[in-house]
């Protein structure tokens, strides 16, 4: 008996995979494991692995690699790159200050926010998200200060233990925020989506941030634009596959119902 044949010997290409809004850290160890499972089993396969930010709770700096969890999770970073799949991190609204001594000590490539991918044919633009989120104006002016290169010299310049400290100043003061703002507020503004769409081009649209998975279709310039929302890896995690088939969002660990229901 013949053994099935392999996607690379059908002629198919490998996937590429979209993750986003792990927020690893110490503190939430059954997170951590989960994606060290997704790397043993589901990444190793895949052609490219794109981060699209949150990837950590938060990084104050690159000079953090120095404690044993950052090295760890780095070194398991490095290992998949190492294996064959290239990775990519675009950064999000806790990892924004991810630079070149993270990406070097990872394996990965940084890419900006937002970026434009070629996928299989169709060309998408990727974000972590928030850039969409313009009706949360607190926010949005919060991010244009933090993304500042000034501020951030002048921030990444303070000792590492007062970045640690503001950070969770920072955090308490986002959940503080965000229990008084309305659920609309935070999620994304459609005519500044479909802003960035005409711009752009593109014909699909992959984001996280917002933790609302979902499938929405947008009509833009006459055609049909695909909006794939990705899950964060609180309770469980998710994954978006995509090959020249087209793209499939997957829950990990696997399971035997859909990771949400087609809107
Ligand atoms: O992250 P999440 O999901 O809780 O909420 C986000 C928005 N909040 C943030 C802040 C991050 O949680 C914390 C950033 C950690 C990064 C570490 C490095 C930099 C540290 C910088 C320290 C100064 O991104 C939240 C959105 C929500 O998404 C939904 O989209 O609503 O936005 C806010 O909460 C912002 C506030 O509304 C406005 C903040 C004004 C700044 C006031 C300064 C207070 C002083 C705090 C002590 C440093
Ligand atoms: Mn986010």
């Amino acid at each position: 008996m013949t053994a099935p044949a392999t996607d690379s010997e059908k002629g198919e290409s490998r996937p590429v995979l979209f993750i986003s809004d792990l927020h690893l850290s110490p503190e939430r160890p059954g997170g951590v494991a989960l994606f060290q499972r997704f790397l043993r089993e589901v990444a190793p396969q895949a052609r490219d692995l794109y981060i699209l930010g949150d990837f950590v709770e938060t990084w104050v700096g690159d000079d953090d690699l120095g404690s044993p969890f950052n090295q760890a999770l780095v070194a398991e970073l490095h290992q998949l790159a190492g294996r064959g799949c290239g990775l990519h991190f675009l950064p999000g609204n806790r990892d924004f200050l991810v630079g070149q001594v993270f990406a070097k000590a990872a394996g990965l490539t940084l890419i900006p926010d937002p970026a434009m991918l070629n996928l299989f044919g169709t060309p998408t633009l990727l974000s972590h998200g928030d850039l969409f989120c313009s009706d949360d104006i607190a926010y949005q002016a919060f991010r244009t200060q933090v993304r500042d290169p000034d501020w951030q010299t002048a921030f990444l310049s303070r000792p590492l233990a007062e970045r640690q400290r503001l950070a969770r100043e920072m955090r308490e003061h986002s959940e503080t925020a965000k229990a008084v703002k309305g659920q609309d507020i935070m999620d994304v503004n459609p005519e500044t989506l479909r802003g960035y769409l005409e711009a752009s081009g593109a014909g699909r649209v992959i984001h996280g941030h917002t933790h609302r998975p979902a499938r929405h279709t947008h009509t833009v310039a006459g055609g049909t634009v695909e909006r794939w929302v990705l899950p964060d890896w609180y309770e469980s995690g998710g994954y978006l596959r995509c090959d020249d088939a087209g793209c499939r969002a997957l829950p990990f660990p696997p399971a035997p119902f859909p990771l949400f229901t087609a809107g």
